[in-house]
């Protein structure tokens, strides 16, 4: 008898063996289905798109001359403009020099908070932030830069240069720019933005900026009044150039800010992030428009802003479009307006709408053109690492950030997520791919020998859950803890998902069935996008579903984003409120990995660097990738000077790469859309523009 069950229990030993032996072993991910629909891009050099300098002339919309300069209410283009403006060059316009006239219909599914970007609030979402809040440098346009020698544009911030050193960068701002409201932008802005909300603890702007995002122990101070200088503790980090742009470095107006800071008034935190409601019309920008009309629920109009500091080579001042509307709906409904034509807009970025915005795109009468751009969308199930109080868990959510940090947990949750069905039900067809998780596969730094991943494997998954200390005592086909405070219960994890995107959606509920056949109870938490970023910003989830940003699309921006680099820069695992990280060892490795790449700028090196980074990032299982796709960039055939190929997402999204402001409609095809024709923005709190 003895022998039988020793037999028995060898065989079952030997076939549990067997099946962890067949479990999927470690393998390179396979080749992506190749995919036609790519669009060509022309690639420039940076000084091919534009310079800062003096024109002997300058010109404006008729309507402004005739209702507001011969009346005395505004001052002449000229007074209006820096010394030098930003010049774009007519050789880089597809379409040349433009016209002015007509508008860009938006849709968004986000809805506004208030002005203060500064101190975290959103706008929406949608490119509405993007074209109000310029930044020190500008990369969007980078996608049609040649790699070589690569470097953030200039923007507010017009010239640098290195000290022999390497540890400090006096930076020149563009002189005599001036705020929609006639106020001058100068130095007091951006040490406003760095000293009251990046260092300020207790303010937290948008996209995460912190001192980290900048390099540890990183100062910066005003010389005078159009000149800035940053000292770095390591020589040349030339990388932060791209974290002076769009997300993380663009300040807001100080002389409407400052005031309702608690630093300088009375004022709460909350007060001073809540100062400007989305009503508060007005609001004064470096963007190419401002803010005019706020009804909830329906639309954002904005006007062209009269004091705008960038023309074109004839010394026309920009924008050429007069008004932007930012319809208030969903994101699907973006991609329905802009192929059906009601809206002008949209980054097809839901799989579930491709072929019938394809089908309609391909007739000959369809008002919208759709271009498809490389493989870069992706999204990634991550893990809550934290295991020291980031996000106050409560002893379930504990046990599971525990489980989270255990390989072998790890790894089955990969083995049991099968990537194909996933991507294949969202679209059939050659779009999705699979994705084990880490740099894209259509990113330049992508290397597919470094990209490991476990195939679809239920069986080896159950083992290996079993090897994390889980089994299903209690036979209802959850498995259960085998010791520690919550020994005997089953594992239940809830999964944080924006609500705004089908796709997030259906990506959990995918997730959530393959989860159940593996024998752990997800529980889904659909959240709409603002209370998902402040769940995740918080901590307060065990797992997540989140759409890749530019650093996993291009590495080069948002860079500290790609590992805890700092107490606030991953994604899923930060520092507890004044506590310090717990890394896992492989988590450190990362981290240097990423801190070496900044320091470098050894192309080479830097390379090697990412290759390492993305072999041990997949190895580990430090998210499990699920799939990845092409966007498509959906806008309407009115539109001139759309860059052939422009990305949907990579150095950001597709409103910043298109540049917005050299965008034009030929005088011929205008439609009747401006609901303000012939008015201009307001003083800052004006219930609307002046007619
Ligand atoms: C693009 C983008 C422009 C944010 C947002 C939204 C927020 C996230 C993300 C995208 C929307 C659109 O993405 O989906 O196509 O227009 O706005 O900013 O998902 O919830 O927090 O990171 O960019």
């Amino acid at each position: 008898m003895q022998l039988k069950r020793f037999a028995t229990a060898l065989l079952l030993g030997t076939a549990m063996t067997f099946a962890v032996a067949q479990a999927s072993e470690l393998t390179v991910v396979p080749e992506a289905p190749t995919f036609k629909g790519l669009a060509k891009i022309n690639y420039v050099n940076a000084s091919d798109i534009f310079e800062f300098k003096a024109l002997p002339a300058y010109h404006e919309p008729g309507w402004i001359t005739k209702n507001f300069v011969d009346t005395g209410k505004l001052p002449k283009v000229a007074d209006r403009l820096p010394k030098e403006p930003l010049v774009y060059k007519a050789g880089n316009m597809p379409d040349g020099i433009g016209t002015y006239g007509d508008v860009m219909r938006h849709v968004i599914g986000g809805r506004p908070e208030g002005w203060n970007y500064e101190a975290g609030q959103t706008q929406g979402w949608g490119g509405i932030d993007i074209g109000l809040y310029e930044c020190l440098t500008r990369t969007a346009p980078l996608f049609e830069v040649n790699a070589k020698g690569m470097e953030p544009l200039p923007n507010l911030a017009k010239s640098w240069e290195w000290s022999a050193d390497g540890h400090k960068l006096t930076m020149h701002l563009i002189e005599g720019a001036k705020w929609s409201d006639g106020v001058p932008f100068t130095s007091e802005d951006v040490m406003f933005y760095w000293d009251d909300n990046v260092l300020d603890p207790n303010v937290s702007p948008l996209n995460g900026a912190t001192q980290e995002t900048f390099g540890e122990g990183t100062t910066l101070k005003a010389l005078d009044d159009y000149t800035v200088e940053w000292t770095f503790k390591d020589a040349f980090p030339k990388q932060y150039l791209y974290n002076m742009a769009y997300g993380t470095f663009c300040p807001g107006p100080a002389h409407m800010l400052k005031p309702m800071h608690p630093k300088y008034s009375k004022n709460t935190y909350d007060q001073y992030k809540n100062a400007f409601p989305p009503n508060f019309m007005n609001w004064p920008v470096m963007g190419a428009w401002v803010p005019v009309e706020y009804r909830p629920d329906d639309i954002i109009v904005l006007r062209r802003n009269p004091y705008y500091w960038k023309v074109d080579e004839s010394g026309n001042q920009l924008p050429y479009l007069d008004e932007l509307h930012y319809k208030l709906s969903t994101w699907a409904d973006r991609d329905v307006q802009a192929v059906a034509g009601s809206g002008d807009f949209s980054n097809l970025e839901q799989p579930e709408n491709f072929v019938e915005s394809l089908k309609r795109s391909a007739e000959a009468s369809a008002p919208a053109r759709l271009e498809f751009g490389p493989r870069l969308i992706g999204y990634n199930l991550d893990f809550n690492l934290s295991a020291n109080g980031w996000g106050e868990p409560d002893k379930r959510a504990q046990a599971v950030r525990e489980l989270n940090r255990n390989d072998h947990f790890r790894k089955a949750v990969s083995m049991a997520t099968d990537r194909e069905k996933l991507g294949q039900s969202l679209v059939k067809g050659p779009f999705t791919a699979i994705y084990p998780g880490g740099i894209s596969s259509g990113s330049s730094f992508y290397d597919r020998n470094s990209t490991f991943y476990y195939p679809f494997d239920l069986e080896g998954a159950k083992a290996e859950l079993k090897a994390a200390g889980l089994e299903d005592t209690d036979g209802n086909g959850i498995v259960n803890y085998t010791d520690g405070p919550m020994k005997g219960s089953d594992v239940e994890i809830t999964l944080l998902v924006s609500g705004d995107y089908s796709t997030d959606k259906n990506l959990a509920e995918g997730v959530i069935g393959q989860m159940e056949k593996l024998g752990l109870r997800v529980v889904l938490n659909a959240q709409d996008g603002k209370q998902r970023d402040a769940l995740n910003y918080s901590g307060q989830f065990d797992w997540m579903i989140l759409r890749n940003g530019s650093e996993i699309a291009t590495v080069v921006q948002n860079t500290p984003q790609l590992a805890a680099v700092g107490p606030k820069t991953s994604w899923f695992h930060r520092a507890p409120e004044g506590g310090q990280m717990d890394l896992l060892p492989f988590e450190t490795e990362l981290a240097d990995l990423v801190n070496k790449f900044t320091a470098t700028q050894d192309e080479a090196a830097r390379v090697d660097l990412i290759h390492k980074y993305q072999e041990i990032y997949t190895k580990n299982v430090y998210t499990v990738g699920l799939t990845e796709y092409p966007g498509a960039l959906i806008i309407n055939k009115r539109f001139s000077n759309i860059p052939s190929g422009t990305p949907i997402l990579m150095f950001n999204w597709a409103e910043d790469s298109i540049m917005r402001e050299r965008v034009f409609v030929a005088a011929d095809k205008q439609g009747d859309f401006e609901l303000h024709k012939d008015s201009l923005p307001g003083k800052p709190g004006d219930k609307g523009p002046v007619e």
